[in-house]
C-alpha cells in the first residue's frame, strides 16, 4: 500500500537507444503502455504534446483536440487520468537553438505554437497541468544569447501561456545541464524566482526530478524542500542517478537508497499528494534490458517509494528529538542506517 498516487510516461518504456548505439527493444504501442502502467499500480500518464498527438505540426487546432479526445477515450477505458502535458521542444528542427530563448522570431513563434497546442491538448485529456522541461532554453556557445534578455524573453513566454488558459498551472522542470551546456532554469531556486516574475505566482510551480538535482549537484529532497517551502512542489520525477555524468535515470532508489528515503520522508512528512500531486517516476530500462522484462525498473521504482514509506513511518522522531537536543548527530545518522540496513 502506498499513500501516493503514481504516474509515469510512455517514454519511459524506452527502446535503448543512445549516442553510441540503436534500439534494442521494440516500441510499446499506447494502449499496451497504458494498461502496462495500470498493471503495476500506476494510475496516470504522463504525456509530452506528441506523445497524445503525434505529427501534431501538420494538423489543425480542432484536428488536434478531435485527436487527443480519442486518447482520453484509451485512458478512460483503463480508468486512468493523465498528469500533464509537456510541449517537447527539442526534436524539431524550428527547435535547434530553443524555444522560449531562441535567437529567430520563427522559432520561437513555433514554440509558442507548440506550448498552447499543449494547453489544448492538457483540457481535451482532462488536466490542468503543463510541464516545461527547458531542454534547450540555454547556450552550448555562451556568447550565442543575451542571457538577462533571453530570462526576460522566458518569463514573458510563461506569462503568454498563464494568459491563454485561466485554469492552467506550469510546472517548469528544473535540469542544469543537457542536452545544452549552460541552462536558464537549472534548479528549484530559478524556478522559484521565475515563478515570483509572473503575472501570476500561484500557477507557476515546480517539478523536481532526483536525477536533475544530482546533476546540479545538489541534494534532492532539500531541492524539494526548498519548493514545498513555498508551497510550489506540484509533481516529482524520481528516479537516481551514479554522480554527475550523462543524465541517467536509473531506478529510483538504485545509487543512494539514504537520498531516496530522504526524498519519501520531506514529502510524507509535508502531505504532499493531499492537492491531487502525483508521484512520478521518470526512470529509464537499462539498455541491457530484454524486451519482456523493459518494464521492471518501473515496478522496482514503486516497490522501493513503498518500502521507503515503511521506513518513514517507522522513523523514531523521539529519538531524533533527543540526538537534536544533544547535538549528536552521530548517534542519529547510526540510527537512520541501522533503519535502512534494518539491523
Ligand atoms: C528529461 C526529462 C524529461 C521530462 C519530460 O531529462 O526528465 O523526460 O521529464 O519532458
Ligand atoms: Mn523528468
Amino acid at each position: 500500500m502506498s499513500q501516493f498516487k503514481f504516474s509515469a510516461g510512455p517514454w519511459n518504456l524506452n527502446e535503448g537507444v543512445e549516442t553510441f548505439g540503436p534500439a534494442v527493444r521494440n516500441t510499446v504501442p499506447f494502449e499496451e503502455a497504458v494498461k502496462k502502467f495500470k498493471e503495476i499500480g500506476i494510475s496516470a500518464v504522463q504525456f509530452h504534446d506528441d506523445d497524445a498527438v503525434p505529427n501534431m505540426n501538420n494538423m489543425t487546432i480542432e484536428e488536434i483536440k478531435a485527436e487527443a479526445r480519442n486518447v482520453k477515450k484509451i485512458l478512460d477505458k483503463y480508468g486512468m487520468e493523465a498528469e500533464f502535458v509537456a510541449p517537447r521542444l527539442w526534436m524539431d528542427p524550428h527547435t535547434t537553438d530553443g524555444g522560449f530563448t531562441s535567437n529567430s522570431k520563427e522559432d520561437y513563434e513555433f514554440a509558442m505554437w507548440r506550448a498552447f497546442r499543449s494547453i489544448d491538448i492538457a483540457k481535451e485529456l482532462g488536466t490542468n497541468r503543463i510541464v516545461l522541461w527547458l531542454a534547450r532554453e540555454g547556450t552550448l556557445c555562451a556568447e550565442s544569447k543575451n542571457p538577462v534578455e533571453k530570462i526576460n524573453q522566458l518569463i514573458d513566454s510563461i506569462n503568454k501561456m498563464l494568459e491563454y488558459d485561466k485554469d492552467i498551472h506550469i510546472l517548469i522542470e528544473s535540469k542544469p545541464n543537457e542536452p545544452i551546456d549552460r541552462s536558464y532554469c537549472g534548479t528549484i531556486g530559478h524556478v522559484m524566482a521565475v515563478s515570483a516574475a509572473s503575472i501570476d505566482p500561484s500557477r507557476v510551480e515546480a517539478l523536481l526530478e532526483s536525477a536533475h538535482a544530482i546533476l546540479a549537484g545538489l541534494d534532492p529532497a532539500n531541492e524539494m524542500a526548498f519548493a514545498l517551502a513555498f508551497n510550489k512542489l506540484g509533481s516529482v520525477h524520481l528516479n537516481d542517478q551514479n554522480g554527475i555524468r550523462y543524465d541517467q535515470d536509473k531506478a529510483f532508489g538504485s545509487e543512494s537508497l539514504r537520498n531516496a528515503f530522504n526524498q519519501v520522508k520531506v514529502l510524507v512528512e509535508n502531505g504532499y499528494g493531499k492537492n491531487g500531486e502525483y508521484v512520478g517516476i521518470d526512470v529509464k530500462a537499462m539498455r541491457t534490458q530484454k524486451q519482456d522484462v523493459g518494464y521492471k525498473h518501473l515496478e522496482n521504482s514503486i516497490k522501493v517509494v513503498k518500502l521507503l514509506e515503511e521506513k518513514v513511518a517507522k522513523f523514531d522522531y523521539e529519538f531524533q528529538k533527543k540526538c537534536v537536543a544533544e547535538r549528536d548527530y552521530e548517534a542519529l545518522e547510526m540510527y537512520v542506517m541501522e533503519l535502512l540496513l534494518n539491523a
